[in-house]
């Protein structure tokens, strides 16, 4: 017989084992739903999720079983296609899929993939996590989520998904329209990011004067091929958001800092990059994010 608690409680199978991915395990473990990692790698899976400086071992399940009904896929923009194509024969015909990550331009590519009856979300959130180790996911810094639903089916399971998206990583909002909210989001990466991967900086280094025209120019580009996608933000507004978010950030190391400084692949393809392709759809030039592409670019690994 059905445990009562395993109605209440779907079975979350979460891909892939960056920070943030473990940090939902663990949450969401925490809170009382089973939960599976879906990995690479097979073969039993454990890891210490330290949050709030207390410490616990959670042990997951050894192999993630399918058919996934309740899935959520926070990997980088440039996985994402490569991880559904793979997971599109265990999704269950009314499976339920949340993209997490940075950057823009993968919803308009999973979409067509789905079926009509599998729903589609994205949540963007400002927790701050990281891997110590292969095995150690550290909750760094509390933050909170919005999410969105993308297709008609996604709204067919509004409850069940929220619930869940608010035991990992709340505290959640749940928006209408999702969509303002992930472009103020690429405004903040879009000067944030790439600038520190750049001159190799923290986030709060950007407060310098040195750095206030180069942001400010990045900001008006933005504003106007955000016009052009119909979404429209005052220069004012998104200058402030982008200063707070260096302040409240300014100790921190980017995502794409780090991933230069590693040697890794970056982003930069979904943040500047879906700019500049958004840009060339309505004939605009963006001199100063085309400049900083073109010299990041010279820094990627091949
Ligand atoms: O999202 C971020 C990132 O590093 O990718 C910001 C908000 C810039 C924080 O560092």
């Amino acid at each position: 017989m059905a445990q009562p608690h395993s109605v209440i409680f779907p079975l979350w199978t979460v891909v892939g084992e960056g920070a943030i991915g473990l940090l939902s395990a663990a949450r969401l473990h925490r809170a009382g739903y089973p939960v599976q990692l879906h990995r690479r790698l097979k073969g039993p899976f454990q890891f210490v999720f330290q949050s709030a400086g207390a410490s616990q071992r959670i042990h997951l399940p050894n192999q993630a079983q399918p058919p996934f009904s309740y899935v959520l896929l926070p990997v980088k923009a440039y996985a994402v296609i490569e991880a559904l194509q793979q997971l599109m024969p265990l999704l269950a015909d009314n499976a339920q899929l949340v993209l997490s990550h940075n950057g823009m331009g993968t919803i308009e590519q999973v979409l067509p993939l789905l079926k009509p009856s599998q729903g589609l979300w994205f949540l963007s959130t400002s927790h701050g996590a990281f891997k110590s180790d292969d095995a150690t996911v550290i909750h760094s810094g509390m933050g909170q989520s919005v999410s969105g639903a993308l297709n008609q089916a996604a709204l067919a399971q509004q409850l069940e998904i929220e619930q869940a998206m608010q035991a990992a990583l709340g505290p959640l909002t749940v928006l209408e329209d999702i969509w303002p909210a992930l472009w103020q989001k690429l405004a903040v990466n879009a000067v944030i990011n790439p600038l520190t991967a750049l001159h190799q900086c923290k986030n709060g280094e950007l407060g310098e004067t040195k750095y206030a025209s180069a942001i400010r120019v990045l900001i008006e580009e933005f504003v106007l091929v955000a016009k052009a996608s119909n979404q429209n933000f005052s220069l004012e507004a998104i200058e402030q958001r982008v200063a707070l978010v260096i302040k409240h950030t300014a100790d921190n190391y980017s995502s794409m800092q780090q991933d230069f400084a590693k040697g890794r692949r970056s982003e930069l393809e979904y943040i500047t990059g879906f700019l500049l392709r958004q840009a060339r759809l309505h004939q605009l030039d963006l001199p100063a994010h085309q400049a900083i592409y073109q010299l990041l670019l010279q820094k990627s690994p091949r």
